[in-house]
């Protein structure tokens, strides 16, 4: 398995995946600043040209929500996704789009200042996306349950970058899950290859 990865950007969260399933692989780095990117050659990985990017058996490609269910369900043993034949399966999936299908509008809704009309925009309106969430992450630990997935590593890792940068609210049920989420040992460990990433560049 290779992760296309550049520090500093969205693929932490794929690199934070990799960690919590603990398998062998390699991560290939792909300079986003640099210029001429993205190449038709990484254009092959993904087509966007963006990362993350993944590549297993010589086919690849990209989309955080993608990668993490990839390799959820290659690694069945860790738990980090419900079997297909389980009933939170349904929960779970819907959980692990959200940030693409959700979060990421709703936050570009934020920093640009333009409010849609809730009916019509796919993720409704910013209070419509983040109500929704606030509410399922009362009742806890995690999102399906007492089992972490991916669902809660992507929704964790996109809560504290949104409320890093000022795109989210601080509100506490969001605090407290972000923080809850980056306490576990595989996320120690990425922030620590984040770190040496970005000192190479
Ligand atoms: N929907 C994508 C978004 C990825 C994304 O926006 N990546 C940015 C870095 S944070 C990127 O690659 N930018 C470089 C470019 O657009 O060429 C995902 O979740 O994988």
């Amino acid at each position: 398995m290779k992760l296309y990865y550049c520090p500093q950007t969205r693929a932490f969260t794929s690199l934070w995946m990799m960690e919590e399933v603990g398998q062998p692989y390699e991560l290939v780095r792909v300079d986003i600043r640099a210029p001429g990117h993205p190449t038709e050659a990484y254009k092959r990985i993904n087509p966007m040209g963006k990362v993350a990017g993944f590549e297993d058996g010589g086919i690849g490609f990209g989309e955080t929500a993608a990668i993490l269910l990839y390799v959820a369900d290659k690694f069945p043993q860790t738990k980090l996704a419900p079997a297909p034949t389980d009933p939170r399966r349904g929960r779970f999936l819907q959980w692990l789009m959200f940030s693409a299908t959700s979060l990421e509008p709703a936050m570009a809704e934020k920093r640009l200042g333009h409010t849609p009309n809730s009916l019509q925009s796919g993720w409704g309106d910013y209070d419509r996306t983040f109500g929704a969430l606030e509410a399922a992450l009362t009742s806890g630990p995690w999102l399906v349950g007492d089992q972490f997935t991916a669902a809660d590593l992507y929704i964790g890792s996109s809560l504290g970058f949104g409320m890093m940068f000022g795109m989210i609210d601080k509100r506490p049920a969001f605090v407290q899950f972000a923080e809850r989420a980056s306490a576990r040992p595989a996320f120690k460990r990425a922030q620590e290859i984040e770190a040496k990433e970005a000192a190479k560049t």
